[in-house]
């Protein structure tokens, strides 16, 4: 099956709004069928602004429209869930953005539903499994470039933050990145997590902020991960890797370094769009690759790493509420296997 794909996003927001422009604008074998959004209003504008055939203000209506191929689901965390298992029902593969599911049984629920559907339906936006950036210092990991990797440090800023969330939200929809990418980098489950808390900035009422997650992977290794979704000046992320024989750092990826008046600069995104932008691009291009039966689609995260990421995140805030006890990470589904079956089969 090599067709194009006609993709519906669900979530106008500031996700959905920059995968919708990728679909129409850049992927190749793919077309922004529909756009879904509480929101009506918006959903209509987006739909205008890219051409799509159509909005609604109900997701069930693009997830059972047989004008749609696929589903990309970038609505608020707290329904990825229903709509996730509503594409399964549907037949639709979904590439859902993280977290998978909030909730741990969700995310069990989730697989086993996959699983009795018989083929490979869902992914996860794990986006740093495709930065370019990110890849190259794997590859040069696995590659035995600087000997074992004995400790990380992982940095994540953002400039602002959603005022209503919680310090259990910047677990859940931030530091989740970490979660997926450390045992991603290291290719070994994390084992056991602690959460500290350092002095908190008089920006953010009502959370700690920053926040500092301890992770120890099967292999030994430990991984510092400083989270700090209030941080002002700048999007910034950051990683380097320690190894016996040498480090990796992920290098300050703004293009352009500015000699003025006696100074040297360089500039900091504001948020994640365009930090991230190969990523995304190449994920969804993975992902419809994947659909298209062109691809095998192994990249993408599936929806156990979704699991795997979702308990790891539930040990760290159970951490939190033990003012920074060493947790064990326990994966209680541990007989959900990911699906075997390719993403085309059946299609
Ligand atoms: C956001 O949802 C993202 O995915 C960004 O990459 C991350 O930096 C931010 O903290 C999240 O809220």
């Amino acid at each position: 099956m090599s067709e194009t794909q006609r993709i519906a996003v669900i979530g106008a927001g500031v996700m959905g709004s920059d995968h919708a422009r990728t679909i129409a604008t850049k992927i190749h074998g793919a077309g922004l069928a529909a756009v879904a959004d509480i929101d009506l209003g918006r959903a209509q504008a987006l739909a205008a602004e890219l051409g799509a055939r159509f909005a609604t203000a109900n997701p069930a209506e693009v997830i059972g429209s047989d004008q749609v191929d696929a589903v990309l689901v970038a609505s608020h965390d707290s329904t990825h869930t229903e709509l996730v298992l509503a594409c399964i029902a549907g037949g639709k593969p979904v590439l859902c953005e993280k977290p998978l599911a909030l909730d741990l049984d969700d995310c069990a629920r989730i697989i086993a539903a996959e699983r009795s559907a018989g083929r490979r339906l869902v992914s996860v936006g794990f986006s740093r499994r495709f930065d370019p950036a990110l890849v190259e210092l794997k590859a040069a990991l696995d590659a035995g470039e600087i000997g074992r990797a004995l400790l990380a440090h992982a940095v994540h800023r953002n400039v602002s933050s959603d005022p209503s969330g919680d310090s259990a939200s910047t677990v859940l929809n931030s530091a989740i990145h970490e979660l997926d990418q450390t045992p991603w980098l290291f290719s070994s489950p994390v084992t056991e997590v602690s959460w500290h808390a350092p002095a908190s900035t008089g920006l953010l009422p009502g959370r700690q902020d920053p926040q500092l997650l301890l992770i120890r992977t099967a292999d030994g290794a430990l991984t510092t991960v400083e989270v700090f979704v209030n941080a002002v000046y700048g999007y910034d992320v950051r990683l380097e890797v320690v190894g016996e024989t040498g480090a990796l750092a992920l290098a300050h990826p703004a293009a352009v370094v500015r000699d003025t008046a006696l100074t040297r600069h360089t500039s900091y995104p504001a948020d994640w769009r365009p930090r991230y932008a190969a990523a995304y691009r190449a994920e969804v291009q993975s992902w419809v690759d994947a659909i298209r039966g062109t691809y095998d689609g192994s990249a993408l995260a599936d929806a156990v790493d979704g699991y795997r990421a979702t308990a790891v995140a539930h040990a760290v805030i159970a951490s939190m509420a033990s003012d920074g006890r060493t947790v064990t990470v326990g994966y209680p589904h541990a007989e959900l296997t990911p699906v075997a079956e390719p993403f085309a089969q059946g299609a």
